[in-house]
């Protein structure tokens, strides 16, 4: 039967067409008619031929009467917006955010009382720099920005996955956008930073020098939304009921640990699949497995703001946690996906202004020009100053006031008074004492002169890059390094290399030794113009700041890979498979073409996903399962082969039974490792047909681990 989208063109038009023995078909539909079956235009008009437009005559010119064609086509060709200035790529989802204890002591926001509350939130992930078509795995700072639906209106927390910023000053955001963007002349390159007018700005601002060992770490790659932190970046205050005020920085910790992809594989999911986060987080959810973060503090108090050798208010620093611990104080689940993406993930319009009595802004300089910058841009990208009604902006909160009027405005508000003070109305909306739950700015003293000028205390722009530097891994060095190595060798202009490089040397001078080696370049000299104010009072190392410490004894989440072809060993799929699905993992079976296999024993077992159409890169973990046959099939098939290659190359846990074993060994000798066969760490490997429950538990704390790399030649194999 014809569905409604199906437009074969009638073959003389005079004959009936597919949608007119459809429409005759459901007349008995239509007169029993419920809201939401039947087509109807935008003023409920209820349509009768959704496949023609009105001719004059079968093949007769089109009318300019056809309202409803032209309504149609009207609506379609304004579907698009203007994406967000930076952020466009993005992906939401719905939640819940519960306090576990009273926060009364420091603020006096609502939401964070009582622990049976439950707040509702929409949280949406981005990218920076790439446009909304652009691939998740690029390297980029990823926004983390969480709309809390409080009862004392909206607050938004809208932050990063990093903890530190570019700049200081919001002055400078448009030109750190400008540089940071495809480059304006030709537009490229989409989505990436390694480019001159990026690293020239970078070079000039050493401020940024914090912010780009960040994203040059693996931090720019996470593996997962639902595996990477959250940082609110700027102070805020938190305000109690007593009018006393504390900063306060907010972190999100993911419940999952803290993973990321290696830069390989961020490179080959842009292609093979660009939609890898977006996915992993819709799909995620769908499963049940919904993505959790803890909410945590860090609390400084009035008389404690001066204890640091550097300043609250400067966007470029953190507070080292090994200083101010981060307090646990709540958890986020985010448990519904959206049912529209345009009406709610690219309508959501955030606001680090949206703020609730208990929370206020601190002086610093980049908090201040974004207060300006958010409602500003969604003028222009949603075409209104109603967009807050918009559903998905909307407070749970009454929103009551006289701002009337305006493009689209769906409030219908009654009565002729829409001005304060009246008289008229009884005097309503009227205003809320402070006592009473109204909001009043936190009366910080003020005093100085009106001057455009930067405090002394933001001008150390080295200790904490190098803190950070010297937090590292070695493996996590290694990348850094490379990183630095990747970007700075796609850029033309050798005096651009040459500043950066010249900045590293003040970060760490075998940093800037080993990316001068990587790029073929002598190390130069210190820049003349770069203040270096290392502090003397450092920390040697600080262990959050790196991931290698991160929660490794869950396989929640993970995605595994089981390889198959004609003639496997059913029996180790069932045991493994079982295994794994029972700790949260979600298993593949991945064959040479889809559609089934005939097992060992001549079964039929269906295939998930063929291997021309994956990847070793979009799963965590690859099982091989043995029959002599189905080894001898997959071993001549090159992309098992490289499926195998890859996933060692990436550290990834890889187990394999009986004749399974066998690709390993082919996998290996393609690789030109001459030890024969893939081993060590990571590895399971059993010569039993049937493998046992401890086999699986082997492979299972081996995928939890994540990764291996102390895999000690993993780096010379090319993929
Ligand atoms: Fe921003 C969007 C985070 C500095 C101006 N920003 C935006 C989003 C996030 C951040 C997560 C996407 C929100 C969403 O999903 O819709 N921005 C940050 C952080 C910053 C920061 C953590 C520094 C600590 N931003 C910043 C400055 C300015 C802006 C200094 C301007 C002076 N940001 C914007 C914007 C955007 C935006 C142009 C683009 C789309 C939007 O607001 O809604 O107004």
């Amino acid at each position: 039967m014809a569905t409604p989208n199906d437009d074969k063109p009638a073959t003389t038009g005079l004959e009936p067409s597919p949608a007119d023995a459809n429409r005759s078909e459901q007349s008995a539909a239509v007169l029993a008619q419920e809201p939401g079956e039947i087509l109807t235009t935008n003023q409920g008009l209820l349509i009768s031929d959704n496949q023609n437009s009105l001719r004059g005559g079968a093949r007769g010119p089109t009318l300019l009467e056809d309202h409803i064609l032209r309504e149609k086509i009207m609506h379609f060709d304004h579907e698009r917006i203007p994406e967000r200035v930076v952020h466009a790529r993005g992906s939401g989802a719905h939640g819940v955010f519960e306090v576990y204890e009273s926060m009364s002591r420091y603020t006096k926001a609502d939401f964070l009382q009582d622990p049976g509350t439950k707040t509702p939130v929409f949280v949406r992930f981005s990218t920076v720099v790439g446009s909304r078509g652009s691939a998740d795995t690029a390297r980029d700072v990823r926004g983390f920005a969480v709309k809390f639906y409080t009862d004392e209106g909206n607050f938004d927390l809208v932050g990063n996955n990093i903890p530190v910023f570019f700049i200081q000053d919001a002055v400078k955001f448009p030109d750190l956008v400008h540089a940071i963007k495809p480059e304006p002349h030709h537009e490229i390159p989409q989505a990436s930073s390694a480019h001159d007018t990026f690293w020239d700005f970078i070079s000039l601002m050493p401020e940024s020098a914090h912010m780009i060992m960040w994203l040059m770490s693996d931090r720019a790659i996470p593996r997962s939304y639902a595996m990477m932190e959250g940082f609110g970046v700027h102070t805020f205050r938190f305000i109690n009921d007593l009018g006393e005020s504390s900063f306060v920085k907010f972190h999100w910790k993911p419940v999952l640990g803290v993973h990321s992809l290696v830069w390989d594989e961020a490179v080959k999911l842009a292609g093979k699949d660009p939609d890898f986060h977006r996915r992993d987080l819709w799909e995620s959810i769908n499963r049940g497995q919904y993505p959790e973060w803890e909410l945590g503090v860090q609390i400084v108090t009035e008389e404690d703001e001066g204890q640091f050798d550097f300043d609250l208010l400067d966007a470029t620093k953190l507070i080292p946690e090994l200083m101010v611990p981060v307090q646990i104080v709540g958890k986020l689940t985010l448990n519904r996906n959206p049912d529209n993406f345009f009406a709610e993930t690219e309508q959501v319009a955030f606001h680090p202004g949206n703020i609730v009595p208990g929370i206020d802004f601190s002086n610093d300089p980049l908090l201040q020009g974004r207060l300006f910058s958010y409602t500003d841009t969604q003028l222009s990208r949603l075409g209104s100053p109603n967009f807050h009604e918009i559903p998905i902006n909307c407070p749970i909160a009454s929103v009551d006031n006289n701002q009337r009027d305006g493009h689209m405005r769906q409030t219908i508000v009654k009565g002729r008074v829409s001005y304060e003070p009246n008289s008229l109305g009884s005097g309503y909306p009227m205003q809320q004492p402070e006592e009473y739950g109204g909001f009043a700015s936190y009366p910080q003293a003020l005093e100085g002169e009106k001057i455009r000028v930067r405090s002394n205390s933001f001008a150390d722009h080295f200790s904490q890059a190098a803190l950070f530097w010297r937090s590292q891994s070695a493996r996590e060095k290694d990348h850094i390094v490379s990183a630095f190595c990747f970007e700075l060798g796609k850029v033309e202009v050798d005096a651009v290399r040459e500043r950066v490089v010249s900045m590293l040397t003040q970060i760490d001078k075998f940093l800037a030794y080993r990316v001068a080696e990587g790029l073929g370049m002598a190390v130069p000299p210190p820049a003349g113009g770069a203040k270096s104010v290392l502090s003397d009072d450092q920390l040697d190392i600080d262990p959050s700041l790196s991931m290698s410490d991160t929660r490794k004894d869950s396989i929640i989440g993970r995605k595994v890979a089981v390889l198959i072809a004609d003639g496997v060993d059913e029996a180790s799929i069932d045991t493994v498979s079982k295994a794994l699905a029972a700790k949260g993992a979600t298993v593949k079976l991945i064959a040479p073409r889809l559609g089934e296999i005939k097992s060992r024993k001549h079964e039929f077992i269906k295939v998930n996903r063929s291997l021309p159409t994956v990847g070793s890169v979009m799963f965590d973990a690859v099982f091989i399962p043995g029959g002599q046959q189905s080894s001898e099939n997959l071993c001549a098939d090159a992309d098992a082969v490289m499926f195998v290659k890859e996933a060692y190359k990436h550290g990834k846990a890889i187990a394999a039974n009986n004749d399974g074993t066998l690709l390993l060994e082919k996998a290996a000798r393609s690789a030109g490792l001459e030890h024969g066969a893939f081993k060590g760490p990571g590895v399971i490997t059993s010569s039993s047909q049937a493998v046992d429950d401890e086999f699986a538990e082997n492979f299972i704390a081996a995928i939890a681990m994540h990764r291996f790399f102390e895999r000690s030649d993993m780096d010379a194999i090319a993929s």
